[in-house]
């Protein structure tokens, strides 16, 4: 195997872990404990480059990126560990030699699930293209007991299973007690005189240790490994006994508590803030002990603390991070003796932010008086930035007390994190050209005027490593004998699929490779939901977070418009069709979780009414989740992204369905819109209002969905179908919220706020081009080889070049190993 083990080595080592760990042979040994000893064989052979990449780093006093994120949602890493180290072949023979299948082993990986959606598994696609690129990086995070929740669906319902990640040992991790740090919470600050200069005393509060765990994140082929550093939080007990009496026996119980309970659980919301004391603790906890850390590492070199943003730089993964920038300022301020000014120059050359979402709930203000209380340092702190800001907006614009409202980062009470980022940040972006141009000109068009320098646009993209190479195998293969290996590490390279396109056999073999991959859906199908689907139907697929603005309603409603005409018009006939759902829904949305039910219901109708001939089929997966997302990717046809124009900041699923040939059935929102740009707009179908006109109506009003409802028939039929029980005899009213809020006015005065019904007939109509293009065999088939061969500005690869040379300015590293 690679440079260092032979196949039979590996055995050995696998045997030999089987025997250490458990005392058996391996004919004895579970696949459970075969995915331990493997994973424990494999991690032998990365600490050695590990080592070697911080050696290297060290030695060539690097400028290092510390990517901080509440959220890492990395997946199952053991196979990406043999690929990325060049073994597969070898481990995958040497397994089967031993008795066992690489991929049955592989499926005993928990999915470590450490973040929601979009946001944190766009921070793990970064962290793999960081270290196949060879920049030094840390990802800095928090080690959840329980991530995000399984989900099963009972009775049509979504029901959260906790997830216990770590209920066996994670094999990856690396417990690095040496470097834990303290972080204290509460209590109050109190001000001294010392030589003429004010010092400030935090006291009373609380404090945990916080220690990290660090997981490796391999590079391909390339012997760098990055590190994954997750924190976990102890308590601080250097109490005795015999002080009980002194309530310090309180004092460790609580701090037992507090520990316990800061990295008890990730908050399964996605794109929703709710202003929970614990999620703050968390977000400071966190922060504070990775800057701690940078800055212990930065001092054990260099000794001219004013210079830290030419060694160090800080990217905050959305608002999450954002205490970074006072808590930066507290340890130049309070433990480095700079003055206000030399620490705010450093700060705001040190921190970048970006910017995930313009969805106005997912914006967090915390509350003063819970900030205050929990972070009294800190919040003093951000009282002085805000005055500072305030001081400069009054000079920018004499007299104009609107702009001091609507900038201010204190105000009404609360503490305006974005604002805070901007201000503390030298760099705000975007994730795609869409969303940036919205934060310019609308959400944050006060900011842009101010400081137009610091804008800028990343456009997303993804890994295809993970998403094609070992996700699609038979694909990867394909591509690889067709146009060379390139693409691995330079996703441009597989525009060179072009060559192809009006070669029949090629684009045959590729459609027989995706018929291949649906096959293993529809086997994961049959396995997991019971249901069987034909392979030779039109996969059509939307899995993503649910929410209002994604829209998983208006494809579901369109389906029952599709069964209805079915059912009732005699002339209509389409190609089957299998429409696939898979989505989260966060444990207290209740809408979204109405719609996970609604959709299940309209399955469990639709189909076991054998009166269709199984024209359309619809399938809900069970527990979306990165493992199984990559058997999704590899078997669709369609590629669902219909959120409302404006509100889908990038998406980052779209280009994974791109990547593997799926074409998109979408609005020009977020990144779809560079899709049709690579693909051309014959070669993806798109539907709907523009972002221009979502926002115009938002402003002006003048979009009624009852006039719909009255004019259209068949939206009426369907919308009717919400309330009398069609899909819900036992229950007929249960789908009443959701017909209430297409037609009738929130609390907001508006209907229908994500315009599904004004968007229904364009939607329909796209579906109808796809029913037709379908069936021209010759032409989908050109069609989805132009889709993965148009991808190459997708990887994430290209993202982090970009954010490299215009925000972070790394150095490249190479790691060499002996042979
Ligand atoms: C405070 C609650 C909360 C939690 C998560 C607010 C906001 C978030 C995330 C920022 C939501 C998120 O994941 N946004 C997604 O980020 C992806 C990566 O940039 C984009 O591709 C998606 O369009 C965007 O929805």
């Amino acid at each position: 195997m690679n440079k260092r083990l032979s196949k039979s080595e590996f055995k050995a080592a696998i045997e030999s872990n089987i025997k250490t760990l458990y005392r058996k042979t391996i004919d004895e040994a579970t696949v459970d404990q075969v995915f331990q000893a493997v994973s424990y064989a494999v991690k032998d052979i990365i600490i050695d480059e590990w080592i070697a990449t911080h050696d290297e780093y060290e030695k060539q006093d690097v400028k290092v990126l510390y990517y901080m994120s509440m959220e890492f949602l990395i997946g199952r890493t053991l196979g990406n560990n043999i690929i990325n180290i060049g073994a597969i072949k070898e481990v995958r023979e040497a397994l089967s030699e031993l008795g066992f299948d690489l991929n049955a082993v592989e499926d005993k990986e928990p999915d470590p699930a450490l973040g929601n959606g979009g946001l944190g598994r766009l921070a793990a696609c970064f962290l793999d293209s960081l270290a196949t690129l060879g920049y030094p990086a840390y990802g800095c995070g928090i080690r959840y007991r329980y991530g995000m929740f399984k989900q099963k669906i009972e009775k049509g319902y979504q029901v959260e299973v906790p997830d216990e990640w770590l209920k066996n040992p994670y094999p990856f991790e690396m417990k690095r007690p040496e470097y834990a740090y303290e972080v204290k919470f509460g209590g109050n600050v109190r001000v001294e005189k010392k030589d003429g200069k004010d010092v400030f005393i935090h006291e009373n509060y609380n404090s945990v240790r916080a220690v990290p765990y660090d997981l490796p994140i391999l590079g391909y082929k390339n012997n760098v490994v990055n590190s994954l550093r997750i924190w976990d939080a102890e308590a601080i007990t250097n109490f005795s006994l015999e002080h009980f009496d002194r309530g310090e026996y309180q004092m460790a119980v609580e701090q037992e508590n507090l520990a316990r309970t800061i990295v008890e659980v990730l908050y399964p919301n996605d794109n929703h803030y709710a202003g929970k004391e614990l999620r703050l603790k968390q977000q400071y906890f966190f922060i504070s002990a990775s800057i701690q850390r940078a800055i212990a590492r930065y001092k054990e070199k260099h000794n001219d603390i004013k210079k830290l943003h030419e060694k160090v730089v800080f990217q905050m993964n959305d608002t999450h991070p954002t205490v970074a920038v006072p808590e930066l300022m507290r340890i130049l301020l309070d433990e480095e003796g700079l003055n206000w000014d030399d620490a705010w120059a450093v700060t705001t050359k040190t921190c970048a932010y970006t910017n995930h979402t313009i969805m106005s709930e997912a914006l967090e203000k915390w509350p003063i008086d819970l900030f205050s209380r929990l972070l009294p340092r800190i919040y003093q702190i951000v009282e002085e930035i805000n005055r500072r800001f305030v001081e400069s907006i009054k000079k920018a614009y004499p007299g104009n007390e609107e702009k001091v409202a609507d900038m201010a980062i204190l105000y009404n009470n609360q503490v305006r994190m974005a604002y805070m980022a901007i201000v503390g940040s030298f760099s705000v972006n975007g994730v795609a050209r869409l969303h940036t141009e919205i934060l310019k000109k609308q959400e944050l068009k006060d900011f842009y005027l101010m400081m137009p320098e610091k804008f800028n646009n990343k456009t997303n993209g993804i890994t295809q490593r993970r998403f094609l190479l070992h996700a699609n195998e038979l694909l990867a293969d394909w591509v690889s004998k067709k146009i060379g290996s390139d693409w691995i590490c330079n996703l441009s390279a597989i525009s060179k699929l072009k060559d192809y396109l009006d070669d029949e056999k090629a684009a045959m073999e590729f459609m027989d490779i995706k018929h291949r991959n649906k096959v293993r859906l529809a086997a994961y199908i049959k396995e997991h939901n019971n249901i069987e689907v034909d392979p030779d139907s039109i996969f059509d697929i939307q899995v993503k977070r649910l929410h209002e603005y994604k829209r998983q309603l208006l494809n579901i409603l369109h389906v029952m418009y599709l069964y209805n005409k079915l059912k009732d018009d005699d002339g209509f006939d389409m190609y089957p069709r299998t429409f696939i759902f898979g989505a989260k829904a966060a444990a207290g949305y209740r809408r979204a979780k109405l719609t996970i039910k609604l959709i299940n219901s309209v399955a469990d109708v639709i189909n076991n009414d054998s009166s269709i001939n199984g024209k359309i089929k619809v399938v809900f997966i069970e527990d979306y989740k990165v493992s199984n997302a990559e058997i999704i990717f590899a078997a669709a046809d369609v590629s669902e992204q219909i959120s409302t124009a404006s509100k889908e900041a990038s998406g980052t699923g779209n280009m994974k369905f791109m990547l593997n040939g799926a074409i998109t059935l979408g609005t020009m929102d977020g990144a779809n819109v560079e899709i049709v740009e690579e693909v051309g707009k014959d070669n993806a179908f798109i539907f709907g209002l523009s972002s221009d006109e979502v926002i115009k109506y938002e402003k002006d009003g003048g979009y009624d969905p009852l006039e719909i409802f009255n004019k259209d028939s068949e939206i009426r039929k369907v919308l009717m179908q919400l309330t009398n029980g069609y899909f819900s005899a036992e229950n007929p009213g249960m789908f009443k919220e959701i017909y209430d809020s297409l037609l009738y006015p929130d609390e907001g005065g508006r209907a229908d706020i994500y315009f599904i019904l004004k968007d229904f007939n364009s939607y329909a109509q796209a579906h109808e081009r796809i029913d037709k293009a379908y069936q021209n065999k010759k032409a989908w088939a050109r069609m989805a080889l132009l889709q993965t061969a148009s991808c190459g500005k997708f990887s994430s690869d290209r993202t982090i070049e970009e954010y490299v040379r215009d925000i972070w300015h790394l150095k490249k590293v190479e790691v060499k190993m002996p042979k």
